[in-house]
Parts: structure tokens; C-alpha cells; sequence
């Protein structure tokens, strides 16, 4: 009898867009108002195209990237506060589901200018002929590091990697550097980029910038691999990704937010799909199997579990002060690990911050935040758009007179 029973009892539509609240106007009861922390400024709005990555110039230029879509654009520069345009150029941007997830830009050093990296996945999404979206694996030299210079706009530098650095089924989603010069022999810095591949080998990909190189470590690390079957709650709803074509399922995306120290020493991170924090020393990430055969086995023998922080983590970002930003889409909210007290901190939170997706710290002390509605996308919902313009970027002051890091330029 109870299967019966269970099938006439209506549930809330888990995937309903429209987030309804009881009325508490006049209540006694205490009420929690969804907020705290500094105050969040609005910076920009999206009506166009739906963002993804984010990065903002000491001169507060801004740029953004964006979620897969139909879409004539995947680089964009705002020109004021509610549009954008293609950067750095309309030839150099592909239209239609390609994109370049990833901004990230690093000060001006002696060695090169002021630049806005790109990370290209070289993995557009592609739709059949029932509309259901496929994700065809990298061609070698399809995925890319693009390095702009934000001075003269102009392409100065792309890396590609071998089939064993970036598998056919990687995905590179984030990307921090190092750029002094005593950290490779080649004196041009490392960029560290995490591989979140939701096929299941994730982990560290390093880039030297002066000859090229790249290797891998900590591939499949318990610490990279996504949490199976994770069920997050999302404005107070559970949580199942449903995509056409594809029987309902959760998120299955490994390694994904990434922070390096103030000092370059270490490296945290995390799955989206994982409640932890993990790091590791970047001497670790450095190290080669071609002058040590065992990098890989002491690599997996320094990862340090900072313990749970309260929720499921997506983008990372780091300031001066050595606190470690992570993006909780569960929370509306911006949480912080400290690692003088060695416990995860509250930073912001807001009913507005509807699936907050990148981070940049300005040379202004401001961190600036992409909020995408994420979950409300045609992807997780069988195809129907639920989000709402505008999108936003929102700005806070970071505590502490906290800044960009500049000392790894
Ligand atoms: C909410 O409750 C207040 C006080 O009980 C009432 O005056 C108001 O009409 C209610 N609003 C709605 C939309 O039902
Ligand atoms: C993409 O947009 C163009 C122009 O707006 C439209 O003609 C085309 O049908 C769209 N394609 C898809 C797959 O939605
Ligand atoms: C913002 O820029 C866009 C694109 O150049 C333009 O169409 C729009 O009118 C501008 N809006 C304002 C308020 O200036
Ligand atoms: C682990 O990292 C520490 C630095 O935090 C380093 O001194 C030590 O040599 C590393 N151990 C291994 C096995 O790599
Ligand atoms: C400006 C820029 O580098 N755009 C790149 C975005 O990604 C596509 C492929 O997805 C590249 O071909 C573009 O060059």
C-alpha cells in the first residue's frame, strides 16, 4: 500500500524557479534575515549574456566570461554598468557555446605587463538534435592558457598541453600563478591549474611559463575527487542536476576552487562536490618525477585536510592577510578559512547572492562577486531557463584592509 500512498502525497516541485516565503510580516518568532557582513555595493548587471568568470585591472577594468549558451561572444569587456562588449576583439572571440571559463590577472612585473589570462577548455558544449548537450573530449592543442596584454591588448602568450598533461576528458576550470622568477629554473613563473574533469581524473595540471612544460600531480587523490552522489541544498532545495538526454543525476565535478598563499608556500583547494578544505605545499606541486621518482607518492603524503567548513565550495579566491575566500552556493554566503585560528570564518552573506561563481580581489580592496543563478540554468533544469535578469556583479570590502596579493608578481 505505501508505494500507492507515497505517489498521491504532493511534494513541493523541487525544481520550481519561483522561491515563495511564508508571510512573517508581524511574526513573534525570530526570523533569520539571510544576511550579514559588510555591506554589498551592486557594480554591474547582466542582461545579455549569462556569466561565468570574472577578473578586475588595477586601472578597474573588467572583464567577464561566460556560462555555456547561444551566445556571440565568450570574452567581454564592460563598457558601462549594465552591458559588455567583445574583448579583446570580435575575431578573437568563437560565438555559440565555445567559451573561456577562466579570468585571472596578474600584476605588472619586470618581466611582462599587466595580464588577463584566459583559461580555454578547448571542451565547447554541443547540442543534438533533440537539444540534449554533449561535451565532446579536448582535441590535443584545443585546450589553451591565453595570456592578453592589458596594455596594448594584444595576445602575447598561448601554451598547449600533451595528451599525457590534459586527457582528452580533462577540464581545466581555475588557474593561480606564481610568477617570481626563483620559482622555475626558466625564471618566468608557474601557473597552477586545477583539472575538475567530471569524468572522473582530476587534479593538479603546473604550467612553467619560460619553457612550456607541464605535468600532473595529485591525480586522483581521495582530496580531488568529487563527493559521489552529493546532494546540496540550493535557496533551501535539494539539489538534482536534471539534463536532457541524461537520467537524473548529482554533481560530479572533482577539484575545482584553488588558492595559493600570500607567500606562494601552499596551495588549498577542494572539490565542489566536498564539505572539506585541503592544501598542500606548493614545493609538492612543484616537484618533477624526472629528478624525483617518488614526487608523486610524497605529494600524496603532504596533503593536509583542514577538516569540514559547513557546505560545498565553489570558487576561491585569497587576500594579503592569508584568508582563504570560498564561495558557498548553499549559503548565499562567502566564508573565509583563517588559518590563525585555524577555523572557517563567515564573511557575507545575502538572499541575493543566488549561486555567487567567481571571485576577484580589485587593487581597490574590494572583492567583486559573479552571481549567476547557476542552478536555475537550462542545463540542470530538462532544458528550461529559470534564471532572471539581470545577473549581477556585487562588490564588499574585504576585513582587515585585506588586498590582492601582489607578491607572487
Ligand atoms: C501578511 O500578514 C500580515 C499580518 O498578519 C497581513 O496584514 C498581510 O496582509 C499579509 N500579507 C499577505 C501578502 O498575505
Ligand atoms: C541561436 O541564436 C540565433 C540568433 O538569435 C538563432 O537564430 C538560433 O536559432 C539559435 N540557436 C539555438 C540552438 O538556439
Ligand atoms: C551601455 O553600453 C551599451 C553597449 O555599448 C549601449 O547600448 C547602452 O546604451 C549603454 N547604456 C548606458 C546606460 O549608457
Ligand atoms: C611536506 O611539506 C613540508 C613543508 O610543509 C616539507 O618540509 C616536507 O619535506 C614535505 N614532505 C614530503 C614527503 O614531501
Ligand atoms: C580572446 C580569446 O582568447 N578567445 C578564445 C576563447 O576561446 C576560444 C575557443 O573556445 C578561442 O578560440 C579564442 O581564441
Amino acid at each position: 500500500m505505501l508505494p500507492i500512498l507515497l505517489s498521491a502525497v504532493t511534494v513541493l516541485s523541487a525544481a520550481a524557479a519561483q522561491v515563495t516565503y511564508q508571510n512573517n510580516s508581524g511574526t513573534i518568532l525570530r526570523v533569520d534575515t539571510g544576511r550579514y557582513g559588510p555591506e554589498l555595493e551592486k557594480y554591474h548587471y547582466y542582461y545579455d549574456q549569462w556569466p561565468i568568470g570574472l577578473a578586475i585591472s588595477s586601472t578597474s577594468r573588467f572583464f567577464a566570461s561566460y556560462t555555456r549558451g547561444n551566445y556571440s561572444f565568450t570574452l567581454g569587456e564592460a563598457v558601462n554598468e549594465t552591458a559588455e562588449i567583445p574583448y579583446p576583439s570580435t575575431s578573437l572571440n568563437l560565438p555559440v557555446s565555445q567559451l573561456n571559463t577562466t579570468l585571472y590577472i596578474t600584476p605588472e612585473n619586470p618581466r611582462r605587463p599587466e595580464t588577463l589570462w584566459l583559461v580555454d577548455t578547448g571542451r565547447p558544449t554541443i547540442m543534438d538534435s533533440q537539444g540534449a548537450p554533449t561535451m565532446p573530449y579536448a582535441q590535443p592543442g584545443g585546450p589553451k592558457i591565453i595570456g592578453i596584454n592589458l596594455a596594448s591588448n594584444s595576445v602575447y602568450a598561448t601554451y598547449i598541453f600533451p595528451v599525457s598533461v590534459h586527457f582528452p576528458d580533462s577540464y581545466m576550470n581555475d588557474i593561480r600563478f606564481d610568477l617570481r622568477p626563483s620559482i622555475t629554473a626558466s625564471g618566468q613563473g608557474v601557473a597552477y591549474i586545477v583539472d575538475s574533469s567530471d569524468e572522473g581524473r582530476p587534479g593538479f595540471i603546473m604550467l612553467d611559463l619560460g619553457t612550456g612544460e607541464s605535468w600532473r600531480r595529485l591525480t586522483q587523490h581521495p582530496s580531488t575527487l568529487r563527493v559521489d552522489r552529493d546532494v546540496p541544498s540550493y535557496q533551501g532545495r535539494p539539489f538534482y542536476q536534471r539534463t536532457m538526454g541524461i537520467p537524473v543525476q548529482t554533481l560530479r565535478e572533482g577539484l575545482d576552487g584553488l588558492q595559493i598563499t600570500p607567500d606562494g608556500s601552499r596551495m588549498y583547494y577542494s572539490p565542489l562536490t566536498s564539505d572539506c578544505l585541503y592544501s598542500i605545499p606548493t614545493a609538492n606541486l612543484l616537484a618533477r618525477t624526472t629528478s624525483d621518482p617518488l614526487a608523486e607518492i610524497k605529494a600524496a603524503n603532504n596533503v593536509t585536510n583542514h577538516g569540514q567548513r559547513g557546505g560545498n565550495a565553489n570558487g576561491f579566491e585569497g587576500d594579503s592577510n592569508g584568508l582563504i575566500y570560498q564561495l558557498m552556493p548553499e549559503h548565499n554566503a562567502v566564508y573565509a578559512y583563517n588559518p590563525h585560528t585555524l577555523q572557517t570564518e563567515p564573511l557575507v552573506r545575502d538572499p541575493r547572492i543566488i549561486w555567487p561563481d567567481g571571485a576577484s580581489i580589485g587593487q581597490d580592496g574590494y572583492m567583486y562577486l559573479n552571481i549567476n543563478q547557476l542552478p536555475y540554468q537550462p542545463m540542470w533544469n530538462d532544458g528550461s531557463d529559470l534564471r532572471m535578469y539581470p545577473g549581477a556583479v556585487v562588490r564588499c570590502r574585504l576585513p582587515g584592509g585585506g588586498g590582492k596579493i601582489v607578491g607572487l608578481a
